[in-house]
């Protein structure tokens, strides 16, 4: 069997060549499932690892527009749809100068088994630009959106495949999204998700990914009999999951040392918290400003063009990008003494670094499972949307919580199912326990619903 996942893997790299983070998420998924390959020689028969790796359908677009000197610029979007067995296409939009299809495709390939773990009915995709929003007025951004939508919005739908943000995409981004949406197809419909709460938004969605994420991290400390309350938490990114994840930390009494953007990071070892966290809403959220205004404004220690992976902490809580853990970062981690990873953002460690956290024995909370609280809480946005009605922010976070323990449950059990637990046998490798289960729930639709 591990002969036959090894060939899919090669003919995967064959037939998508120069798509190395598409290589890498699909690497770690399909030799993750050798156990259960092993348990239901059906999932050979039926080719179902041949079928998982080919998206049903990739759109790639031009999205020309006029910047503010009425000069013409040329984009290039994309939608990933990849699989629809057990719900409508559901994945955010990144806008970031570095997409391109290797990354749509990673991104689309792992949404597919993190909205399987959240138990709502959503299949997987991906979307976005090469757009770098950086710099650009209001205007621009504004008409990127819309030149944007204007081709989206005929491979969307409320019933087909709903959008969300990402890297690049906020609040901001979903309205002008929204708004052209609604004027080409004059229909008010939830399609798309993280909209305002006084146009079909849901409560708590801003916050939803960082809350979950420290909900799941919560749950893989009390396996180890710990908590939040004094570990000392080294955060990265500066973005929307970086915020929200401060926020719920401090309020379980956690210290967060760290964050970062791309020009680089501070350390705080007394904590981002009281002023300097409203500091930090305001830098980021409204000035749209760089985190080295926060070590000016505290005196803190700012480090250019560096990861925040070099401090004395109890934990890494990666919200940034992909590959921010490389195998020297989880080396300087692991000499740290941390006990948990818990991947805020998608696929931040290596496939190398990864390895050695769960030599070491550290809690490692893989992004389909962790950060699944977005994409969770969208889903929420949609059941809202269906009924015509609004939850409360707390019935949403009670309802949120509760999710994230069901994943953390669910991959736990299905690790320790499966044999898969780390060197003292009582910590899961949430690894093999979220690809297990994320993947058979789809391979089990994709049986029963014939052949596609
Ligand atoms: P934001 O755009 O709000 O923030 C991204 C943050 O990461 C910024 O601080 C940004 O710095 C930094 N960053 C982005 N790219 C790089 C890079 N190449 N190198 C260094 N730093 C970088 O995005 P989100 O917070 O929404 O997303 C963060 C991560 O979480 C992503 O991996 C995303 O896929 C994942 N995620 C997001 C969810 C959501 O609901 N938003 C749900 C689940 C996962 P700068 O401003 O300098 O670019
Ligand atoms: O990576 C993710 O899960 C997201 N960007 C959120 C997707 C969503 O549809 O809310």
């Amino acid at each position: 069997m591990e002969k036959y996942i090894q060939d899919v893997i090669q003919h995967m790299r064959l037939k998508n060549p120069s798509q190395p983070e598409f290589h890498q998420a699909a690497e770690e998924v399909l030799t993750s499932l050798l156990p259960a390959l092993e348990k239901h020689p059906e999932l050979k028969e039926k080719k179902i690892l041949e079928r998982v790796v080919e998206p049903e359908r990739q759109v790639i677009f031009k999205v020309a527009w006029m910047n503010d000197q009425d000069e013409i610029q040329v984009n290039r979007g994309f939608r990933v749809q990849w699989n629809s067995a057990i719900g409508p296409y559901k994945g955010g939009l990144r806008f970031h100068p570095s997409v391109t299809l290797s990354i749509m495709k990673f991104l689309a390939f792992e949404q597919t088994f993190k909205n399987s773990l959240t138990s709502l009915a959503m299949g997987g995709a991906k979307g976005g630009s090469d757009f770098d929003p950086k710099g650009k007025s209001d205007g621009e951004i504004m008409r990127f959106c819309q030149e944007f939508m204007t081709e989206l919005y005929r491979h969307i739908g409320e019933q087909t495949d709903i959008p969300a943000g990402d890297i690049g995409v906020g609040a901001r981004e979903i309205g002008y999204l929204f708004g052209q949406y609604r004027k080409i197809q004059n229909k008010f419909v939830g399609v798309l998700t993280g909209k305002g709460v006084e146009w079909g938004g849901s409560f708590i969605r801003p916050e939803a990914t960082g809350y979950g994420a420290t909900y799941f991290l919560d749950e893989m400390l009390s396996v180890r009999g710990e908590g939040i309350k004094g570990k000392r938490v080294a955060i990265s990114g500066s973005g929307n999951v970086a915020q929200y994840a401060v926020e719920k930390v401090n309020q379980l009494g956690g210290i967060v040392v760290t964050l970062s953007d791309s020009n680089g990071a501070i350390h705080d070892p007394d904590g981002v918290k009281d002023e300097k966290f409203e500091y930090l809403l305001d830098l980021k959220q409204v000035r749209r400003g760089r985190i080295k205004e926060y070590a000016e404004e505290f005196n803190v220690d700012y480090f250019k063009n560096s990861r925040p992976w070099d401090v004395d902490c109890d934990i890494a809580f990666p919200c940034a990008t992909q590959n921010e853990i490389d195998k020297h970062d989880a080396k300087q981690l692991i000499d740290s003494g941390i006990i948990a990873v818990v991947e805020g953002a998608n696929m931040p460690t290596t496939l190398e670094a990864t390895e050695m956290f769960l030599e070491q024995g550290i809690s490692f909370g893989p992004g389909k499972a962790a950060n699944a609280g977005g994409v969770a809480c969208s889903g929420l946005e949609m059941a809202q949307n269906s009924m015509r009605l609004t939850w409360s922010p707390s019935e949403v976070d009670a309802r949120l919580r509760e999710i994230m323990k069901n994943i953390h449950l669910l991959a736990k059990e299905t690790a320790q199912k499966y044999d898969a637990t780390l060197s003292d046998g009582r910590i899961p490798n949430y690894v093999v326990g979220a690809n297990i289960s994320g993947f058979t729930k789809v391979a089990r639709a994709m049986i029963a619903q014939g052949l596609f």
